[in-house]
């Protein structure tokens, strides 16, 4: 019995060693370069869908695929590998760029909203959150040549789908947008519509929308979060309603030592993370960033403490 117990032990201590040397926790998640993050707790586990800086020239940011990080616990990230080329969009020039992307699931499917070449967001989909993914309606689901008030650079999309179902999508560059998707999530549903922020600090001409947009709900506010441009703070606004206006309330992060920033926060079992880019490895610049994740706390009233940069990152959960 004691000899059983120690076996035990002994596994746990092997299970332990061999969870550590694939994955180390702390910031950044990973020795790879990789930016744009786009979490999502899916099936029990941690999913984190990213640009992937490695592979771009380090003069733009000019890869063509998608990276993807699993973890158990939020603290480990394993590297799944690029699981999707912008080559799966046959309507995209194959050497069109793959920047920030999302996910959502819904009805059992998983959905990958993917900016492609800058002009135009394409949708996937999958019976799993690795995939594989396909075209999900073999057309955009976003394109600025066709779709009115689509902007001048319809990247970086984020979706919300709310607690009575609606889904929406926010995307755009310099001034922010807002569309609901209809339950299938690959059709849009009405007028895309400029996202309306009041209430900028006057005397910070910084102050402003960027890129980078993401809206999330939280005791039942909702709260929009950008970057303020290039450099980029991560602020935020908030309103009752998730269409708006959204009333600037401040800053969640500040900027890093690089050209963007792009954050996503993510929900888990009462607590909430931020996850940004940011310059963390050697080598690391304005096309070579990496992700980082810290705790994200609320106030009483609703504002959101600004968070500080750690190199411990977040304890494991579970
Ligand atoms: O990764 C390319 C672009 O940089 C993203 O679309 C922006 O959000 C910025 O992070």
């Amino acid at each position: 019995m004691c000899a059983k117990k120690s076996n035990r032990g002994f596994a746990l201590v092997l299970a332990a060693a061999a969870w550590s040397s694939a994955a180390l926790a702390g910031n950044p998640i990973s020795q790879r370069f990789n930016a744009d993050p786009s979490p999502h707790a899916f099936a029990g586990k941690f999913y984190l869908y990213a640009t992937n800086d490695q592979d771009n020239s380090g003069k733009y940011w000019d890869s063509t695929d998608w990276r993807l990080f699993v973890s158990k616990d939020l603290a480990h990230w394993d590297d799944a590998g690029s699981f999707l080329s912008v080559t799966v969009f046959k309507w995209a020039r194959p050497d069109a760029k793959a920047w920030a992307p999302e996910a959502a699931t819904r009805n059992g499917k998983y959905y990958f909203y993917a900016p492609v070449g800058g002009d135009k967001i394409g949708v996937a989909v999958s019976d799993h959150p690795d995939g594989p993914f396909v075209d999900a309606i073999g057309d955009a689901l976003i394109d600025k040549a066709r779709d009115a008030n689509a902007g001048a650079e319809p990247i970086d999309p984020a979706v919300l789908i709310d607690k009575d179902g609606q889904a929406y999508l926010v995307f755009g560059t310099r001034v922010p947008k807002i569309v609901r998707l209809k339950a299938d999530m690959i059709h849009t549903d009405g007028p895309i519509q400029d996202l309306v922020i009041t209430g900028f600090p006057t005397d910070d001409p910084k102050k402003k929308y960027g890129e980078a947009p993401f809206l999330s709900k939280h005791n039942g506010l909702y709260y929009f979060s950008f970057s303020t441009g290039w450099p980029g703070q991560i602020v935020y606004a908030t309103s009752k309603s998730p269409m708006g206006p959204y009333a600037y309330r401040g800053v969640i992060l500040d900027y890093r030592p690089i050209s963007t920033n792009h954050q996503a926060i993510l929900d888990y079992k009462g607590k909430s993370y931020l996850f940004y880019h940011d310059k963390l490895l050697p080598g690391g610049g304005d096309y070579k960033r990496s992700i980082a994740i810290d705790s994200l706390t609320y106030n009483s009233d609703g504002t959101i403490k600004e968070v500080v940069p750690t190199e411990a990152g977040v304890k494991p959960v579970h």
